[in-house]
């Protein structure tokens, strides 16, 4: 099948989500053309079946912001045209299915009728999607896509309770990619930041007030007041300053290491011992699946779909928002020599389950589906 793919090129979730997917499609014998602003961080490699097409937002000295939902519609436009696509497969709502519907409307003009398909990644939905300048055009345009998923059942249900969603929303969670994402051997780097055998905890993110880092900090403080423990925090955003702050006035910047944002982040995952996770919100928790693919156990909230990835008292625990004491307990728990080897290979177990040889086929078949409806209903017509 002839396939594009729009989503955010850069670190985030949805765009790893949506640039895997798109390469697994790839080595699958589609042909995938990716439309987006800027080359996808996670596009990296070369395959015969690969594209990509640069939107091209132009400016002028009337525009106080340039119009990229106008300047994405007419390049899928361009692309579905020229390269014969067959379906378009928008990720995160906002703006990609409302950009993706005017593509359809326009190329419906030329006789062209592509099934567009949009997935829900989760702050589309929770947090952007639902404030009232935005939640109009979200409704219509998730109404208005030929096919829609979701990539937790907590996520389908968030979207039917607060928008007046009538279409049918599959749910496809995320996936991993566990030939990238296993424990590598990196004894060295482990000795380096745990020379004297600390239990090393790790956090992922974009440092979006969302992710609670503050918690992430004060139940490691909390940790390593009973054992010996170190702290990584890897990615970067907003809330980066403001974390290294409260380090300072913790006094626990001895034990913390920032590390920015990070390409091969299995290879730090390899040597941890336990992941955090507090989010406020988090639809489903990718970077919790990749610790989980390195045999990290995992503490995160109770929040969004985590509780379905994340198996209480199995893969590690789950703790209701901002109890800091609760997970602080678990941690330990978690982390005391008699316990650690079941969480971890349960975490694998787990993470096995989302494999993307398992996962793929799900979005193949949901394809050929909407494909079909699409063509039976132009037989009725
Ligand atoms: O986590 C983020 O803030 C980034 C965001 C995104 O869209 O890039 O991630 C969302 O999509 C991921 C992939 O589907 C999910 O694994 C994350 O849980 C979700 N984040 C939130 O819901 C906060």
């Amino acid at each position: 099948m002839k396939i594009g793919i729009v989503c955010y090129p850069t670190f985030g979730g949805s765009g790893v989500v949506a640039t895997e997917l798109g390469k697994a499609l790839a080595k699958n014998g589609h042909k995938v053309h990716f439309i987006t602003y800027s080359q996808p961080t996670r596009l990296d490699f070369f395959n015969e079946n690969l594209f990509y097409h640069e939107v091209d937002l132009r400016s002028y000295p009337l525009f106080q912001y340039p119009p990229y939902e106008l300047a994405l519609a007419s390049k899928m436009v361009d692309v579905v045209k020229h390269e014969g696509l067959e379906l378009l497969h928008v990720h995160y709502a906002i703006p990609h299915a409302s950009a993706a519907y005017m593509a359809k409307q326009i190329l419906k003009e030329t006789n062209i009728n592509i099934p567009v398909i949009t997935t829900l990644h989760g702050t589309d939905i929770t947090l952007v999607g639902k404030d009232p300048s935005y939640e109009p055009v979200v409704t219509f345009s998730i109404n208005k896509s030929d096919g829609v998923t979701a990539v937790s059942e907590d996520l389908r249900k968030d979207t039917l309770e607060h928008f007046d969603i009538y279409k049918h929303i599959e749910v496809i969670p995320n996936f991993i990619d566990l030939d990238r994402f296993k424990k590598q051997k990196k004894d060295h780097f482990k000795t380096a930041i745990c020379p004297h055998g600390e239990k090393l905890l790790a956090h992922t993110s974009n440092f979006r007030k969302v992710k609670r880092v503050e918690d992430v900090i004060h139940v490691f403080n909390n940790v390593r007041k009973k054992i010996p423990a170190k702290l990584l925090l890897v990615g970067d955003g907003p809330e980066r300053i403001k974390m290294e702050k409260l380090c300072r006035e913790l006094g626990t910047c001895d034990d913390i290491r920032f590390l920015g944002k990070l390409e091969a982040v299995e290879e730090v995952l390899s040597v941890c011992d336990l992941f955090l996770m507090p989010s406020e919100k988090e639809s489903f928790g990718l970077a919790a699946l990749e610790a989980m693919a390195c045999e990290v156990p995992v503490i995160s909230s109770n929040a969004g779909g985590l509780p379905e990835l994340n198996i209480d008292n199995l893969t590690g625990f789950t703790c209701n928002v901002g109890d800091v004491k609760d997970m602080t307990e678990k941690a330990l728990f978690v982390l005391a020599d008699e316990n650690i080897q079941r969480f971890k290979d349960a975490a694998l177990a787990r993470a096995k389950e989302f494999d993307i040889t398992n996962i793929l086929p799900m979005y193949e078949r949901f394809y050929q589906k909407i494909k079909d409806t699409q063509e039976q209903e132009k037989i009725k017509n």
